[in-house]
C-alpha cells in the first residue's frame, strides 16, 4: 500500500485540471500517470468503467472514476473545506461547478482546434505523449486529436458561430478579470468547489494552449494569475494587500462575480433549458430502465439541443451530466429555509440564473459503481 495517490490524468486534458488542482490546493499528496500506462488499463479501467481522466486511485486501493466525484470523497471526508458556509455562497460555488464541467466548452474547444498555427505543434505534443511509444501511437495521436476536433463541432463551434463564441468569451474574460482584481478567489481569499470547475477549462484549454493563453495574458493578466494561482499549494496572493483567508463575510457574493454570473448565463440558461426538453423528450421515448448509464461512450446519445444566443441559432450536444451538476445546486437549494431561498432567489434574478433552481430533468442521475445512471 502506497501512502500516496495516484491522479490518472494529463497535462492537456480539461477535466484533469479540476481534480488535480484539488489536490494541490488541499495538500494531498499524489503522483501523476498518463492512461498510456499499462496499470491504467489491466488494474484500474475494469473498477473505473470508463477510459476517462481524471481517475483516482487512494492508498488504499479505491477507484474514484469522475473529477466531481473525486472532489466530493474528499470533502465529504474532511468536513468539506471548500464548501462555503452561507446559502448564496453555496449556491453560487455549486453553480460555478457545473459552468466549469460544462457550460464553456465551446470557448475551450475553439481555442484550442481553430488557431492551428498557433497551438498545433503544442497540443500534438500532448496527445503523443499520452500514448505508449508503440508501432500505433502516430495513428492513435491522430484518432484522438480528430476525436477532439470532432467534439468541438458537436458542442456547438462551427465556422458559423466563431464571432460568436469569442465575443461572448472575450465578455465573460473581461468580467472574470475585473473580479479577480479584487479577489484571489471567486468567493473571497480561498477557493471553493466552483473554483475548481472553473479551473478545468481555464487551465489546459484557455490558460496554457498557446493561442488563448497569450490572449489570457494580454487582456486579463488577473485570470492568467488566478489559472498559476489554482495550480499551487499556498494561497499565491501576494498582489493583494488586505489578503484574509477565509470566503468572505456575511456570505457576500460581490457584485464582480454577479457580472461574470450575468456573462455566463447568456448561454448557460438557454442552452440548460434547450437540453433539459431534448433530454425529457428522449426519456419519454426510450423510458431507460433504472440503473442503465446515463453519461458517457456506455450511455445513448439524446442528441442535440437547438437554442439562440445574441441572435444566432447554436445546436449542441444534449449532456445529461450537465443535470447531474445541477441536481446538487438543487438539492443545497431544498435545504435552505424559506429567507435564505428568498435571498438566493433574488440573487440569481438579478443576473439571469433564475431557471437553474428550476430547470431539470423527469428523471434524477446518481452514480453507481463509477458510473453517473438514470435513477427510478
Ligand atoms: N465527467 C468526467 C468527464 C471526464 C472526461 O470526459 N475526460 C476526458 C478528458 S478531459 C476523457 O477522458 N476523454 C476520453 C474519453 O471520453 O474516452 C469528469 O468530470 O471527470
Amino acid at each position: 500500500m502506497s501512502d500516496s495517490h495516484i491522479l490518472y490524468a494529463i497535462t492537456h486534458s480539461l477535466y484533469s485540471g479540476r481534480a488535480r488542482s484539488y489536490l494541490i490546493k488541499n495538500q494531498i499528496p499524489f503522483r501523476e500517470l498518463s492512461t498510456g500506462h499499462e496499470s491504467f488499463k489491466t488494474e484500474v479501467l475494469p473498477k473505473a468503467k470508463l477510459p476517462t481522466i481524471p481517475t483516482l486511485i487512494t492508498p488504499q486501493g479505491e477507484v474514484i472514476r469522475d473529477g466531481a466525484a473525486i472532489i466530493e470523497h474528499f470533502e465529504a471526508n474532511n468536513g468539506r473545506p471548500c464548501r462555503p458556509p452561507g446559502p448564496k455562497q453555496q449556491i453560487v460555488s455549486a453553480l460555478f461547478d457545473a459552468i466549469g464541467a460544462e457550460g464553456l466548452l465551446r470557448p475551450a474547444m475553439h481555442y484550442r482546434w481553430n488557431f492551428p498555427e498557433d497551438n498545433l505543434d503544442f497540443v500534438r505534443y500532448h496527445f503523443l505523449h499520452s500514448q505508449r511509444d508503440t508501432s500505433q501511437r502516430e495513428e492513435k495521436t491522430e484518432y484522438m486529436m480528430n476525436r477532439m476536433r470532432h467534439a468541438a463541432m458537436i458542442f456547438g463551434v462551427t465556422e458559423h458561430t466563431h464571432d460568436l463564441v469569442e465575443s461572448l468569451y472575450l465578455d465573460y474574460l473581461q468580467a472574470l478579470n475585473a473580479h479577480f482584481t479584487q479577489y484571489p478567489y471567486l468567493l473571497g481569499w480561498r477557493p471553493c468547489v466552483g473554483d475548481f470547475g472553473l479551473i478545468g477549462p481555464m487551465y489546459a484549454h484557455l490558460g496554457r494552449d498557446p493561442y488563448p493563453a497569450r490572449l489570457m495574458q494580454q487582456r486579463a493578466t488577473s485570470v492568467y494569475r488566478w489559472v498559476e494561482r489554482m495550480n499551487r499549494s499556498d494561497q499565491d496572493a501576494p498582489e493583494f494587500f488586505n489578503a484574509g483567508t477565509e470566503f468572505l463575510a456575511n456570505d457576500e457574493v460581490p457584485e464582480s462575480l454577479l457580472a461574470v454570473m450575468r456573462v455566463c448565463a447568456e448561454d448557460f440558461v438557454p442552452e440548460t433549458l434547450a437540453a433539459a426538453k431534448r433530454i425529457n423528450h428522449w426519456l419519454a421515448e426510450n423510458s431507460p430502465a433504472p440503473g442503465t448509464t446515463a453519461v458517457g461512450r456506455l450511455a445513448e446519445s439524446p442528441g442535440n439541443a437547438e437554442f439562440s444566443l445574441r441572435g444566432q441559432k447554436i445546436s449542441a450536444l444534449a449532456q445529461p451530466y450537465r443535470f447531474f451538476l445541477l441536481q446538487r445546486v438543487q438539492s443545497l437549494y431544498a435545504e435552505l429555509n424559506e429567507t435564505h431561498r428568498s435571498t438566493v432567489d433574488a440573487m440569481l434574478e438579478t443576473c439571469g440564473m433564475l431557471p437553474v433552481l428550476t430547470v431539470g430533468l423527469d428523471r434524477q442521475i446518481h452514480r453507481e459503481g463509477n458510473l453517473e445512471v438514470w435513477g427510478d
